[in-house]
């Protein structure tokens, strides 16, 4: 890292002592897991280069963008609609929340039985060691899960934040609702930005971020392929980075992986050989660098081909409406689109199950993996209806329920293997 890097980090508040360790163990991490991986796609070097420098240039970028006077929005969760905040200039951040590293610091003040993912998010506030965070003019999050909502009342208390009320029904009373917060969302990111949500910019950043979606969604149509022509690490990495890098360059990047990886599936050239078992994983997001399951998985002798998760398709599945119109139409056309999330904080949300069961067939999966964070209520008790419905269907299932540290690998490699050899062909 270089010197420049040092000095705008301490200009942050960072913890410089704790950010050594933490980017020195991150590499150690990632050598391990992503460059050693054989017969990778030429298209992953930005990629590699984007997690190499993670706190580098795109912090950078991010705080050229606060001296010139724009603002940067940092989410947690994909309910947040990006679109308004583009459509002021401002820049949306997907803050990573994936590390053990910030967990401890985390439980000095959180219950220990808390999800790793909201641990490890307000430990990096806590313990100044995330330069994102630490741009950021605000924190959006939301009511999505009880665990969040209150951890979010506490981290108010360190930087500025603003929650979202995500109801937890789809009815026409949640429906008005969510679209009130949606209006008042775009109050306030105007408020923050001293900009108006004008039809034409809104109608823009609606483009510009459907236009990601669609990207990510021609990546993923290609791991439907047999054999596979990326791994499931790949994939989850290049979604992972699609949180917080530009826009624009992430299109550009995302396409020119997926020129590649087409013609790979044209040449039948896979990662792996076609007998491999296809696996899908359901449930929790993993967020950077949570890339524990897929790394069991994969070196277990499995493929990855496709997440059922908030870092997988329920990000970029639905696109919003292009049709334009006021910004009180296309408002309401977020707020639809928005509300198509099969997050488990909703009751009923049968349309998560439906989708795990076509996800399953179009992938052709031989079995799902549903994917649980230690304490994570919602999903725990969503994956009793997930079991069941793969039971009916003859699609085998294994159920994990884990955390961000390494204390269980060993339990988890042992339970895989026997669920490999299972579902194997
Ligand atoms: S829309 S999945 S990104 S909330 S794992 S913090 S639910 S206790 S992450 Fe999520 Fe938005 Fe839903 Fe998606 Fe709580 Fe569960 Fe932890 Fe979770």
């Amino acid at each position: 890292m270089t010197t420049d890097y040092r000095k705008m980090w301490s200009d942050l508040g960072i913890d410089l002592k704790q950010h050594d360790t933490l980017l020195n163990a991150l590499s150690l991490i990632y050598e391990e897991i992503y460059l050693s991986q054989r017969n990778r796609p030429k298209g992953m070097e930005f990629f590699d280069f984007v997690v190499g420098d993670i706190h580098g240039i795109r912090v950078q970028e991010l705080r050229q963008h606060a001296i010139n006077g724009g603002k940067v929005v940092a989410t947690y969760c994909v309910f947040v609609p990006e679109e308004i905040v583009w459509a002021v200039d401002a820049i949306p951040v997907g803050l990573c929340a994936g590390t053990q590293f910030s967990v401890p610091i985390a439980e000095e003040v959180l219950p220990r039985n808390t999800c790793a993912l909201i641990k490890s998010s307000f430990g990096f506030k806590l313990g100044r060691i995330c330069p994102y965070v630490q741009t950021s003019h605000l924190i959006v999050g939301e009511t999505t899960c009880d665990g969040k909502k209150k951890m979010f009342e506490i981290l108010a208390q360190y930087h500025p934040v603003h929650v979202m009320e995500v109801p937890n029904k789809k009815t026409q009373l949640s429906r008005d609702l969510w679209l009130g917060e949606v209006i008042a969302f775009k109050e306030i990111i105007e408020k923050l930005s001293g900009n108006k949500v004008t039809a034409d910019k809104l109608a823009q950043a609606t483009k510009l971020v459907n236009e990601r979606r669609r990207a990510l969604q021609r990546l993923y149509n290609t791991r439907k392929a047999q054999p596979v022509p990326i791994s499931g690490k790949d994939a989850l990495l290049v979604t992972q980075v699609s949180f917080y890098d530009d826009v624009a360059r992430c299109i550009q990047q995302v396409n020119v992986l997926c020129d590649e990886v087409e013609s790979r599936v044209a040449a039948g050239d896979g990662v792996f050989p076609s007998n491999t078992p296809r696996v899908l994983i359901s449930g929790s997001p993993m967020a950077i660098p949570n890339w524990k399951l897929h790394h069991i998985l994969e070196t277990a002798g499995a493929a990855v081909v496709c997440e059922e998760s908030c870092t997988g398709t329920r990000y970029f599945s639905d696109l919003v409406p292009e049709d334009g119109g006021t910004v009180e139409k296309q408002l309401k056309n977020i707020a639809d689109r928005y509300l198509q999330i099969h997050c488990a904080c909703f009751t009923p949300n049968e349309e998560r199950l439906d989708d795990i069961v076509k996800l399953a067939r179009e992938y052709q999966v031989d079995g799902v993996v549903h994917y649980n964070l230690q304490f994570c209520h919602t999903y725990a008790n969503e994956a009793v209806k997930v079991e069941r419905v793969l039971a009916k269907e003859g699609i085998p299932l294994l159920r994990i329920e884990t955390d961000y540290s390494d204390e269980d690998v060993g339990q988890l490699r042992a339970r895989i293997d026997a669920f490999l050899e299972m579902i194997r062909r």
